[in-house]
């Protein structure tokens, strides 16, 4: 039996299902944390499941909430890992502007919960723990970011994992504990969730090829995001946690890219070339051959706040993890729209 335990928060969504993934893949002993929901959402983690009763098993699932720290404490006494990925959170920005307690709750304080339950448990030496820190936390400060940039939140979302941000750090000089932050810049995959922007576009190419949807209502297109893909980053959370002395560190791909040349890049993918007609929220996107009006601006989509130009500099995890992304931009556009338009050809809603 292998020594490395991992414990997920999160291990039903984008991050927590490529990490799983790669963990098992290294010989680990997996635990994940899922939420009870009225209807499945285990889907990304399905193809790793093992009947327990059938197999010798590596991967194990268990109910749990970050706002419910008896079960966290529970969760860790039962499962002792040897890390802690905490992934869990409400993720969305816009939609923390609408919960803002929640995010507050789940995000801010979740990470708390954690935190103790370890030191309750008197594992501080034992366990290595991950917070799932993030760009959000730059909010409009000049590009490049990096590990000294100072942060400015723009969001609930954002104000809530400065508190985890720094409650790691706090945890990390008050008791000695292994505990690191990545401050990933924005990563995707054909597994994102589907209100994020970048998955929005690619289904919405994708449905407008088989003739299931006219038109992609969108917010700010003039907005700025360093996107990389989600299998790079975990490799990167991974490697956070191997490094013998716990710091905090930037991941991201250097390059900066817009909301409409993603919208752009995607369409090309299909083989359809975009031009932009109008301004601001009468803005539109139409398709050069048929003249076909396809993309709208829907000012329900903007942010009361928002974050205008995301750009990380990754030098510190290149020089002392030697990490680097490897998917380009392009392809990780291509990746996705293929996969979204496989699924639609197929008739998977
Ligand atoms: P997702 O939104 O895809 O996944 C979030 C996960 O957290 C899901 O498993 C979700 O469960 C779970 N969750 C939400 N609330 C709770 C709660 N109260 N208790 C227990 N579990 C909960 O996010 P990503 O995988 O994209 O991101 C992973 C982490 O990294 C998040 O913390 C995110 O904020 C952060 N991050 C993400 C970046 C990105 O670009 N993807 C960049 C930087 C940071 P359910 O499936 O039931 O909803
Ligand atoms: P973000 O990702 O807020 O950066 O947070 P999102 O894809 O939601 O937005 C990126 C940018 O696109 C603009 N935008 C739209 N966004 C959405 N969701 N829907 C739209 O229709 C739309 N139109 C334009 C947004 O205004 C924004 O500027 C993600 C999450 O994964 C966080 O959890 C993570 O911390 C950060 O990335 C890094």
């Amino acid at each position: 039996m292998t020594d490395k335990i991992a414990l997920i928060t999160g291990i039903t969504g984008q991050d927590g299902a490529y990490l799983a993934e790669l963990l098992l893949k290294k010989g680990y002993v997996v635990h994940g944390v899922k939420r009870r929901s009225s209807s499945l959402n285990t889907q990304r983690v399905d193809h790793l499941y093992v009947d327990p009763h059938e197999h010798a098993t590596r991967f194990f699932m268990h109910y749990g909430d970050m706002t419910d720290a008896t079960n966290l404490i529970r969760l860790m006494q039962e499962t002792q890992p040897t890390e802690i990925y905490n992934l869990a959170a409400q993720s969305h920005v816009q939609v923390s502007f609408e919960t803002p307690e929640y995010t507050a709750n789940s995000d801010a304080l979740g990470t708390l919960r954690l935190l103790e339950a370890i030191r309750i448990l008197r594992m501080e030496r034992k366990v290595r723990f991950y917070q799932a820190s993030t760009s959000e936390l730059y909010g409009n400060a000049p590009a490049p970011q990096n590990e000294r940039t100072p942060f400015q939140p723009r969001s609930p979302y954002a104000a809530a994992k400065l508190y985890a941000y720094w409650i790691t750090v706090n945890y990390r000089e008050a008791y000695g504990m292994h505990a690191s932050n990545g401050i990933l810049f924005n990563h995707e995959s054909p597994i994102r969730g589907e209100t994020f922007v970048t998955r929005k576009i690619s289904r919405a190419v994708a449905a407008i090829e088989v003739g299931q949807q006219e038109t992609l209502f969108i917010g700010n297109i003039n907005a700025r995001r360093d996107w990389g893909h989600a299998r790079d980053y975990v490799e990167g959370m991974w490697t956070i946690l191997q490094q013998d002395k716990p710091d905090d560190y930037v991941l991201a791909t250097g390059e900066t890219h817009t909301v409409r040349e993603f919208i752009e890049r995607a369409f090309a993918v299909v083989g359809r070339a975009i031009r932009w007609w109008g301004e601001g929220v009468d803005e539109v996107g139409f398709d050069v051959k048929t003249g076909k009006e396809l993309i709208k601006i829907d000012p329900g989509y903007f942010r009361p706040t928002e974050v205008d130009v995301l750009l990380g500099d990754p030098s510190k995890a290149r020089n002392v993890l030697g990490w680097s992304h490897k998917v380009a931009f392009g392809d990780l556009v291509t990746e996705m729209v293929m996969e979204d338009l496989a699924a639609a050809r197929a008739g998977k809603p």
